[in-house]
């Protein structure tokens, strides 16, 4: 069989680690094959790291129950039909609802791949544009609208993202993140693990503030167990100290930010002693905390999902800008910079959406809009809920929102009752296997991959573009194709097709190579392509906030009026007695959410999907180590295995999403392993009352032994 070897990108997570590839042809029916996949020791980001993931997106090169002809679902019977007859049928369809009931009648919900696939990503943005619906959804509302709100705040600029210098700091402070299993996030590191290890090694300090012993936590110098939600109030109780030692610099702040008269004097409320109970850290460990973060030569708090799903998340964002802020940190070496995008679609971004939020709301709990998408906890309601504009049909494109959303099992349910649903997806997952139609996608290693939206993450400035490496002789289409398809077939005469065809088909290439001449670095897609180990451009810069902010006077807001309600709430909360358990999620370095799971090199080794518990939690209630239990909340119930261990904090349970492929036939190996669905458990009535981002993490449960009726 004849052997090939390349040098690509993994683009399952943002690290877009180096892999060199050998690919074998079947010499009968050309079939590709892989051989084998290791990491790339001269990639300028991950310096020859992977993990086991890699082997897996190898894997999906070959995986036999990927769907690899577009297939329309009779009863439960899925058969093949031609790529022309899906897409006139899938267009057919939505123009026909939208025509009937309006364009809002057709909804569509992007998933997480699409931010590490470019062709997928502006596919994306043409098919939303193209079907003008409000009724448009994504993972953000699980994920990032907490943080996205922040910059908005904070800099004026839901994209003034700033990553903490981990290659030069002393001090860094993780709150709500477990990089060593994630591997960072809207932080590219390459090798996470190898990156935070060297601030310990060079002399500095690693802190990780989280419910659970995490990996990462297990590796740092101090770790402190608060309880889920409460990190709002302790960095309100750390800036409450550093105001009142005078561990600030007001000569500094003065030239980033306005507003730390008014910080301090919310901050003066939040004493350590009065949020220790609540939060579960001690008022002497956030004094020593609050210390030795404004003392350390260079420092920096960094936060991510933990803190945004978490019932304080939008607090929990601001005030980690404002410790930053305040203690001088923002725009300082070894501290939060804010990396110069090689491409950026900022400036596209700003002419897209010219005023980022509340242009429009959820018809039926009247939730806004953010940066053009409607909270998903609306999405089952405005599905089953009869009136003007309510979603008829809907395009799933890479997502699986019956696993990654709350209350999932309630849009399966609604999902059954659409006239029409379109999926595109490698799998019939949990939630397209209620699609009428599912269109394959190719393969990264089919499309090429340019790290558009997360190359802006960087922890040192640093670009690859990938092209692709094989053609796999299927019935796979990558879904720029798919949406130009569509798109053409939705809004424009026939005889316009040929030539509007011939002029979209390199569009995202030309695109990216015009951001990148356009861009700070001045480069070429070709040149990129020449140089398979990506390039180095350099660390990031300090001194770039008078750039980035958007504000009026291009300095940072200390105290955003939009927080000022929450903290009302924040005050309620401390003075609330706390449910007796409460969940939260975390990540294994071998899941990817919820969508590997039907590849034997991710999916195998012990089960990863138990609920643990802290052994007091255990005794108290009679339970014990490997027992099947059942878990409620408010929406629903599930059975997990227990996992006892005094890795979680007392009264608080970890279990992870993106399992639950029980009823899937469509995934056999991912139906084996089945698992619970966490999002089965959590709520989609209980959002954060501004974006109506949800709540994943402290979500009250009682747990009891499943036998029990
Ligand atoms: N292996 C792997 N890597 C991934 C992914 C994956 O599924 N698997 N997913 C990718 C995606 S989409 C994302 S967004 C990133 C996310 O990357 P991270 O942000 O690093 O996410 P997690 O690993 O889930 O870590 C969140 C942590 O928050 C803790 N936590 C829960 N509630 C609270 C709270 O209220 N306060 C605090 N302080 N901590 C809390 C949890 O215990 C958990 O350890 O990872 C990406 N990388
Ligand atoms: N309880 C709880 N829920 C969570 C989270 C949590 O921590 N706790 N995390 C949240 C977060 S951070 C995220 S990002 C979401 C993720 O949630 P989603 O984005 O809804 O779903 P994924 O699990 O990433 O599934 C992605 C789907 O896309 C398909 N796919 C993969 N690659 C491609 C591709 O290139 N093209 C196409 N067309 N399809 C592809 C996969 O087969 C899979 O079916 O989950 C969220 N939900
Ligand atoms: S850390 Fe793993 S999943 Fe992420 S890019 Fe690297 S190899 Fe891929
Ligand atoms: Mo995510």
């Amino acid at each position: 069989m004849p052997t090939s070897s390349h040098t690509f990108t993994c683009n399952l997570c943002e690290s877009a680690c180096g892999l060199h590839v050998s690919l074998e042809t079947a010499e009968i029916d050309g079939d590709v094959r892989v051989a084998g996949i290791r990491g790339n020791p001269d990639d300028v980001i991950s310096h020859g790291h992977i993990c086991a993931k890699a082997h897996g997106l190898g894997e999906l090169l070959q995986d036999p129950h990927r769907v690899r002809q577009p297939l329309a679902r009779v009863g439960d019977a899925w058969q093949p039909l031609p790529w022309v007859d899906a897409l006139d049928q899938a267009a057919t369809r939505l123009r026909a609802i939208q025509k009937q009931h309006g364009r809002d009648a057709v909804a569509i919900y992007v998933g997480n791949p699409v931010v590490h696939a470019h062709r997928a990503s502006l596919g994306s943005q043409l098919l939303t544009a193209v079907l003008g619906s409000h009724n448009r959804f994504d993972p953000n509302a699980q994920d990032s609208n907490p943080r996205l709100f922040a910059a908005l705040q904070v800099y004026g600029d839901p994209l003034a993202i700033a990553v903490p210098d981990v290659d030069r700091t002393e001090f860094m402070l993780i709150l709500g993140a477990n990089p060593f299993a994630s591997n960072g996030s809207q932080m590219v590191l390459g090798d996470a693990r190898a990156r935070l290890r060297a601030i310990q090694a060079r002399g500095g300090q690693l802190v990780v503030v989280d419910p659970r012993r995490t990996e990462t936590a297990a590796a740092a110098d101090w770790h402190l167990a608060i309880r889920p939600g409460g990190d709002a109030a302790m960095l309100l109780a750390l800036l409450h100290v550093i105001f009142a030692e005078a561990l600030w610099q007001p000569a500094r702040v003065a030239h980033l930010a306005t507003g730390a008269a008014e910080l301090a004097a919310i901050a003066q409320r939040f004493a350590p002693e009065r949020v220790a109970g609540a939060i579960g850290v001690a008022a002497t460990e956030i004094r020593r905390l609050a210390r030795a973060f404004a003392q350390a030569p260079s420092a920096v708090a960094y936060t991510r999902v933990g803190v945004c799903q978490s019932p304080f998340g939008l607090a929990g964002n601001w005030l980690t800008e404002a410790l930053n802020l305040v203690t001088g940190r923002t725009d300082a070496l070894g501290g939060a910079l804010f990396p110069q995008a090689s491409a950026d679609i900022g400036p596209i971004a700003r002419l897209l959406l010219p005023q980022p939020m509340a242009r429009w709301h959820s018809r039926v709990r009247g939730l806004p809009e953010f940066l053009g998408s409607l909270p998903s906890a609306v999405m089952a309601e405005e599905m089953t809920t009869p009136g003007p504009r309510q979603i008829r049909a809907l395009v799933c494109l890479a997502g699986n929102p019956v696993l990654s959303t709350p209350n999932g099992p309630q849009l399966a349910r609604a999902l059954q009752n659409l006239e029409f649903m379109v999926g595109i997806d490698f799998y019939r997952n949990e939630t397209n296997q209620h699609a009428h139609l599912l269109l394959p996608p190719r393969h990264v290693f089919e499309t090429g991959h340019f790290p558009l939206l997360t190359h802006r993450f960087g922890v040192r400035h640093a670009l690859k573009f990938s092209p692709p490496i094989t053609q796999t002789p299927d019935e796979t289409r990558d879904e720029w194709q798919i949406a130009t398809e569509l798109a053409l077939r939705l809004r424009m005469p026939r005889w316009l097709h040929p030539p509007l065809r011939r002029l979209a088909r390199n569009l995202p290439e030309q695109l990216i190579d015009l951001l990148l001449r356009l861009g700070p670095h001045k480069l070429r897609l070709a040149e990129l392509a020449r140089q398979p180990n990506g390039v180095d451009l350099g660390p990031l810069l300090p001194g770039r906030l008078g750039a980035v902010a958007r504000t009026p006077d291009r300095r940072a807001q200390l105290v955003p009026a939009a927080y000022l309600p929450e903290l009302a709430r924040l005050d309620a909360w401390l003075e609330a007695r706390p449910p007796a358990l409460e969940l939260v999620g975390r990540r294994h370095v071998r899941d990817n959410n919820s969508w590997m799971h039907n590849l034997k090199s991710v999916a195998k080794g012990p089960d990863r999907a138990r609920l643990q518990m802290h052994p007091d939690d255990a005794q108290a209630r009679g339970l014990a180590d490997g027992q099947r239990v059942r878990v409620a909340s408010r929406v629903g119930q599930v059975d997990a295995t227990l996992e006892v261990t005094d890795a979680m904090r007392r009264g608080v349970l970890s279990l992870p999403h993106g399992f639950g492929h029980a009823q899937t036939p469509g995934l056999p190996l991912a139906q084996e392993l089945a698992g619970p669905n966490a999002n089965a458990l959590t709520d989609e009535l209980h959002v954060e009352p501004i974006l109506g981002s949800s709540i994943l993490n402290g979500v009250p449960v009682t747990v009891e032994a499943a036998d029990v009726a």
